[in-house]
């Protein structure tokens, strides 16, 4: 261990930043996807979001101020390569640049995603993640954002959540680009996970110190079978190839599988520096029909304003599983809780369900650490209340609330927790 653990917090390009047809960006899968009709509750889009393309300056002073040591956050490959391939727009990689040095002057970690689900739509349109060609213009990008950072960005992960991009965007067509077919959600897996395992060979090739890639997990709770069968789907479809174990056995009654080539399983098994771990909450299973047999049960106990179970056992359990697992170190990258905030026009907002959640998390990560887990970090989801993809601005994730007609940032009791913790820490 050695070094210090590190407290973040974490955001994501299209979520916050707005901006969208600004500085030559190219238009996103988000972009196309959001102007669907009844695609996203409210008709809301990322076009303005948090205006933190704009206002980056004023958010990392929310963080200094929380004294947080590091700030995950994702660049757009839009902006950066706004045909997908090929030609490099300045503009964007030099916003990038300010906002690193921003950060690196308040004395906060770069921790850089490369791609938190913004495809360009020029790939999309030549056939998306469906494509394998998509998985070599990602390590493109990946060498073209390395160049310009890598001499001060000191974490970067390759993708985040490759679960979402594959499954909910191409199989229950909830996210972008918004399908429902099997044979494209198993294209689409593999082929992220082939861009991550050629991004990393190109991102050590540019000389980042520390790669990994950020996955989402989901402890799955029920009987046997189905218990089994969802916890290959949410737990082990992205993390058993990276761990060399090639793909679990389908969670799917189909005989359809990712379209592996040979040498492709070696690629994705490249290895890390670390796993980004984001967790939320547990999933409770019984038997179900077709194609995925399982049936999704309502959460018992607590829950947040999603309906996702307040479980912080289950994060213990996550990461003693996979402290025992994987050969690297790992980073909690995400988690938090949503709930419906209100601000009385003054002083802070009350949010004591996302302080009692935090602490509870928190608290649990600590255990596993304190029983020999290698965890080095912690970012909270989210620095900013955001847009939370299909479900519009309703659910608040941040330790700040925004008041999008204003773009004012008011601390919720739990910026104030979290300050406090910091500080308590010495990480402030
Ligand atoms: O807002 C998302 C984020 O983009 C990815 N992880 C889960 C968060 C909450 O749903």
């Amino acid at each position: 261990m050695g070094e210090p653990f590190l407290f973040g917090v974490a955001t994501s390009a299209y979520q916050i930043e707005g901006s969208t047809h600004v500085d030559g960006r190219g238009p996103s899968i988000w972009d196309v996807f959001t102007a669907r009709p009844g695609a996203i509750a409210d008709g809301a889009t990322g076009e303005l979001a948090c205006d933190h393309y704009r206002r980056y300056r004023e958010d990392v002073a929310l963080m200094r101020w929380l004294g947080v040591r590091a700030y995950r956050f994702s660049v757009a490959w839009p902006r950066v390569l706004p045909e997908g391939r090929g030609r490099v727009n300045p503009k964007s990689l030099a916003f990038y640049e300010r906002l690193v040095d921003a950060l690196l002057e308040a004395g906060i970690a770069p921790f850089l995603t490369l791609y938190h689900w913004d495809l360009p739509w020029a790939l999309e349109v030549q056939g998306g993640w469906r494509s394998r060609e998509t998985a070599y213009a990602f390590a493109e990008y990946a060498r073209v954002v390395a160049r310009a950072l890598a001499d001060r960005v000191p974490f970067f992960a390759t993708l985040n959540e490759p679960w979402c991009s594959a499954f909910l965007g191409h199989l229950t067509g909830e996210h972008a680009p918004g399908l429902r077919s099997l044979e494209a959600a198993l294209k689409a897996a593999h082929h992220l996970l082939l861009g991550h395992g050629l991004a990393v060979e190109a991102l050590r090739a540019e000389g980042v110190k520390r790669v990994g890639i950020v996955l989402n997990f989901t402890p799955v709770e029920g009987v046997e079978e189905a218990r089994e069968r969802a916890d290959r789907y949410h737990n082990c479809f992205f993390l058993d190839p990276i761990l060399g174990l090639g793909y679990p056995e389908s969670p799917f009654r189909s005989a359809l599988t990712p379209p592996i080539r040979p040498g492709d399983l070696d690629l994705i098994a490249r290895p890390l520096d670390f796993l980004g771990v984001n967790y939320y909450t547990v999933a409770r299973v019984a038997p179900g029909e077709g194609v995925y047999p399982v049936r999704y049960l309502p959460p018992e106990g607590e829950a947040t304003a999603l309906g996702w179970a307040v479980r912080p056992d289950g994060l213990y359990g996550l990461l003693k599983r996979l402290g025992a697992l994987v050969p690297w170190p790992l980073y909690v990258t995400e988690n938090g809780a949503a709930y419906e905030d209100r601000w009385a026009g003054e002083g802070a907002v009350e949010d004591p369900l996302r302080v009692a959640y935090l602490e509870a998390h928190l608290e649990a990560a600590f255990r596993a650490r304190a029983e020999g887990v290698d965890l080095r970090g912690y970012f909270v989801w989210s620095l900013l209340d955001n847009f939370e993809w299909a479900h519009g601005y309703r659910p608040r994730f941040g330790l700040f609330y925004v008041d999008y007609p204003t773009q004012r940032r008011i601390p919720k009791r739990s910026a104030l927790w979290y300050r406090d913790l910091l500080s308590a820490k010495g990480s402030n």
